[in-house]
């Protein structure tokens, strides 16, 4: 489901895992390679795509049973797509209505326990990163560094990003990573599966 105002926010039930970052840096594109669907998340070549706060409920089967007729998929989490920000065209009018709406979200929802920032490995940490990355310092969810288009660099600027960003993570704590990730090479799927499973287990 889509929102577009804190007051129609779904009630706060399973765990949330909130997908932020600058426009274009690829957040709908790594949902959707994520969960393996083609278009769940609308990724798209025009900054500022995502206005909505998009909800997609994840679910799973018993592994156990997996050819079980009977052994039906059971809601385990939900992904968020949260719009970018730091989009240079964008009237001000529509920043006062990120502002409201995702800094609400990220604000009060009790429900989220960790938040990927997707950043561009290739400028990592700009001033809209940093602003949501002090905005969130106060809350005790995850926090993951998705450094996406790392099939844009080469392998010493993947290893210098990738450092950047782990240095960043250490001085937040432990409950901060990073990792480097490329949806058309199809790299660090598993291990931001991986992470984003110890949140909802946690
Ligand atoms: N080369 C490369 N391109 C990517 C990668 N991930 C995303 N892109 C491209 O970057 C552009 C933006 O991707 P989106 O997923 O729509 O970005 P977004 O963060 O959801 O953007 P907003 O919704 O505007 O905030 C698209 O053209 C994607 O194909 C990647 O890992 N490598
Ligand atoms: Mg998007």
């Amino acid at each position: 489901m889509s929102v577009a105002a804190l007051a129609d926010l779904p009630p706060a039930g399973l765990p949330e895992i909130a997908f932020a970052g600058r426009s274009n840096a690829g957040k709908s594109t790594a949902i959707n390679l994520l969960t393996d669907q083609k278009r769940l998340a609308f990724a798209s070549k025009t900054p500022g795509r995502t206005q909505l706060l998009n909800f997609f409920e994840l679910s799973q089967r018993d592994e156990t049973l997996q050819r079980d007729r009977n052994n039906p998929a059971v809601a385990c989490g939900t992904l968020v797509d949260l719009p970018g920000y730091g989009f240079a065209q964008a009237p001000p009018a529509q920043r006062a209505q990120w502002e409201t709406l995702v800094g609400g979200y990220v604000d009060q929802r009790q429900t989220l326990v960790g938040i990927v920032i997707v950043m561009d490995a290739r400028r990592p940490l700009m001033t809209g990163d940093e602003a949501l990355i002090d905005f969130v310092s106060g809350r005790e969810s995850g926090l993951h560094f998705l450094l996406t288009k790392s099939d844009q660099l080469n392998n010493s600027e993947k290893k210098a990003a990738l450092a950047t960003a782990h240095a960043r993570a250490a001085q937040i704590g432990p409950r901060a990573t990073a990792q480097l990730f490329s949806a058309p090479k199809r790299q660090g799927i598993e291990e931001l599966s991986y992470i984003l499973a110890g949140w909802l287990k946690s």
